[in-house]
């Protein structure tokens, strides 16, 4: 085989380039080939400096995650590093694009890097579970501060190159287009300097202080991680040990986060999320894309305004339209809010709001969209109200045009029939608030043209939210598989449990709330028949007193001013009521029960679904319920977490003590340990 590093002698410099596409991962391959390279270049006495560099798209994004978890191959990237960081030849870094995880890695043993404007540097291996293993929690501090090393690791997000130049990461910004002159010249200068700058033989001043204060700030989103936490730790060790006690010490805590759950659930994501972009039928190569330069969207509400400002902050003119001028006025008024407030706090750029805003045409009427690319409708959830929407929007919109509906339950098909272009029509189920939520559900209908499909997922990508294709079903997806939880937690709380311990289990399993404080959220009186003396349920006894929810100050919980909830005294009256009067029991329900009969009857639905054809993938499911619904990340969405984490066969064996109807495919793979597919 041949290998994708390869070495090229500029006289007395020795350029080393990995061409491994598609991102110049740090596979067993390339790790050869630079072990090969860095050992030519020392041995050879005509060579007195290296460059290593990348050809294609990017420096080396990272180690070959692939790769993890499998018997080891070839040269360890430890070994490489030490190496290249014992050369008494300097090394330079050449830098383009993404150096991520083992690719910053890379860089940092190198003695100097450059790197052009557009690159940028980073070490995002805790948003994958990991930490920088190769050293890079030992060299990151030495160079750039305790404070600012806590930053990279235990959040992950990477730096543009000319902040990492401030602050010691880069030498030199070199020019965008001539990155490898720029390197072997820059090599040159420096190729005579004695001593060899090793950050290894640097030492990093103790900060508590910030460390302290990193914690209090970012206590929140690492609640339930384990990586976040060894990074910050390997940081402090690096303040206060030698070097190689420290490589010690971030080896410990590296195997340790490998050989957890928590990586593989998050690696487990990481491939989940691309994957979820293809099309099993659809092949992005010789799938023509239709052009999408203006988009309408039908409803000012909460949800179009959301919809809308994601294309806005893409760039593409949104056309509004709204029945009355007030809540037009409404709607827009919001969004801007929703810019200025966001520049105010530096999330973008302080002239953003003015070119979002400036792309959006309001309008009264629905004739406006005649010249849109794809028109999406955010009405009012009402199977009649969107047919007859459609078959308006057929008689305006330009021929291609793409026309979706933003429903989160209804029929697509039934929607699409009443249009003469059935295979123009699509779901896109965006999530509440649609400008911040990741996720878009895809809704494919039977007779949806698989280039819609393509364009869709294509243009999902460019508004930067994970797309998930869908069939048709009450649901799709996500709030299909919501329904049966919220069922069983009904029914818990007729059997005895309280809504606390119901959302408590869920809040401790990583939950961001549980399905009371979701149902008070969106509001107990949703889908309530409106009429005080027909008490059916629990929630209809709640709304019939009007503890319509958080809105309301009162719901399942009670709410101040500041919507902070408490247990209800009144609540738990009317649940203990609405009990006696149906002579159920009251019993002792423990926690474990709560996650048999509300966890596992979501991953008895996802099996469902996907029997059905109704979603591509198990991976798929658990991306929806990642992102739509702050499933826990470290827990890898319902079915890994069944899977990986429980076991398909205790899985089985829970639904059936609780006596559900266990899906056939979910018996099967439980029964011959295969995966769900
Ligand atoms: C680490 O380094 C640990 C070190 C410890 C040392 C002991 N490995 O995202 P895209 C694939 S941990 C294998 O669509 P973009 C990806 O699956 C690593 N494969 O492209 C996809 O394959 P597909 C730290 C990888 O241009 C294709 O490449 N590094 C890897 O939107 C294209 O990817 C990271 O966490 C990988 N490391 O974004 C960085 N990376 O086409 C992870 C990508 O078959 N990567 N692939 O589906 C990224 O953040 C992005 O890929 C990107 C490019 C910003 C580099």
């Amino acid at each position: 085989m041949t290998s994708p590093v390869r070495f090229e002698r500029h006289d007395d410099v020795l350029v080393i380039i990995s061409d491994s596409p598609p991102v110049n991962a740090l596979g067993a391959g390339v790790r050869d080939g630079l072990n090969e390279g860095v050992s030519m270049g020392i041995n050879d006495p005509a060579i007195k400096a290296m460059v290593i560099r990348c050809d294609g798209k990017t420096f080396f994004a990272g180690a070959d995650i692939t790769e993890f978890g499998k018997p080891p191959k070839g040269a360890s990237l430890q070994d490489v590093i030490v190496m290249m960081d014992s050369s008494e030849k300097p090394i330079v870094a050449a830098i383009h694009g993404t150096a991520l995880g083992g690719g910053c890695e890379v860089a940092l043993a190198c003695h100097y890097r450059v790197a052009v404007p557009s690159a940028v540097m980073g070490l995002p291996e805790v948003k994958l579970g990991l930490l920088p293993g190769a050293g890079g929690t030992q060299r990151l501090p030495r160079i750039v501060g305790v404070k600012a090393a806590i930053e990279m690791v235990a959040i992950g997000d990477p730096i543009p190159a000319k902040k990492a130049a401030e602050v010691g990461l880069v030498d030199r910004v070199v020019g965008e287009d001539s990155l490898e002159a720029d390197a072997i010249a820059f090599a040159r200068e420096i190729a005579d300097k004695k001593p060899i700058p090793r950050v290894r033989d640097k030492t990093v001043a103790p900060d508590p202080q910030a460390v302290e204060e990193f914690k209090k700030k970012h206590g929140r989103r690492m609640r339930g991680f384990d990586a976040p936490a060894a990074n910050i730790a390997c940081v402090v060790a690096a303040s206060e040990l030698p070097f190689d006690e420290g490589l010690k010490f971030e080896r410990t805590e590296f195997v340790k986060l490998m050989e957890g759950t928590q990586s593989a659930a998050q690696r487990h994501l990481f491939f989940a999320e691309r994957q979820a972009a293809k099309i099993d039928d659809v092949d992005p190569k010789t799938t023509q894309l239709r052009p999408i330069n203006k988009v309408g969207v039908i409803g000012a509400g909460t949800m179009g305004g959301g919809i809308s400002m994601n294309f806005l902050s893409a760039g593409i003119a949104v056309t509004i339209v709204e029945m009355q001028q007030d809540a037009l006025d409404r709607g827009t008024g919001v969004m801007r809010k929703n810019y200025e407030a966001s520049a105010a706090k530096g999330r973008i750029k302080p002239d953003a709001p003015e070119k979002a805003m400036g792309l959006l045409t309001p309008t009264l009427s629905l004739d406006d969209l005649a010249d849109c690319d794809l028109i999406i409708e955010a009405v009012y959830e009402n199977m009649d109200v969107k047919k007859e929407l459609f078959t308006k929007l057929d008689a305006i919109a330009k021929p291609g045009a793409i026309l979706a509906s933003n429903t989160s339950y209804l029929n697509v098909d039934e929607i699409a029939a009443v249009t003469k272009r059935p295979e123009d029509v699509v779901g896109m189920h965006f999530f509440s608030p649609a400008n911040v939520m990741r996720l878009l559900e895809v809704v494919r209908g039977e007779k949806t043209a698989k280039d819609v499909l393509a364009t869709v997922m294509a243009l999902a990508k460019k508004i930067k939210k994970v797309a998930v294709v869908a069939g048709v079903c009450h649901g799709f997806i996500g709030n299909r598989m919501l329904s049966p939880r919220q069922i069983e937690a009904n029914k818990l709380l007729m059997e005895g449990a309280t809504p606390q311990q119901i959302d408590k289990v869920h809040t401790d399993f990583g939950m961001p709330m549980g399905p009371f404080q979701m149902a008070d959220l969106a509001g107990v009186d949703i889908g309530w028949h409106r009429d005080p003396s027909r008490i059916e349920s629990i929630r209809d006894a709640l709304a019939a007193e009007g503890r319509w929810g958080q809105k309301k100050g009162a719901g399942y919980y009670d709410y101040d001013e500041k919507r902070n909830a408490t247990p209800s005294p009144r609540a738990l009256e009317i649940i203990e009521e609405f009990r006696a009067k149906s002579n159920l029991p009251k019993r002792e329900i423990t926690d474990q029960e709560i996650v048999e009969r509300t966890l596992y009857p979501m991953v008895n639905e996802g099996a469902l679904i996907l029997e059905e054809g109704k979603a591509q993938r198990a991976s798929d499911v658990d991306v929806v319920w990642i992102m739509g619904y702050g499933w826990p990340v470290y827990r890898g969405g319902p079915m890994f977490w069944a899977q990986n984490e429980v076991g398909l066969k205790k899985v089985v064996e829970g639904l059936e003590k609780h006596k559900f109807k266990v899906a056939e495919s979910l018996k099967t793979a439980a029964e011959s340990g295969s995966a769900l597919k």
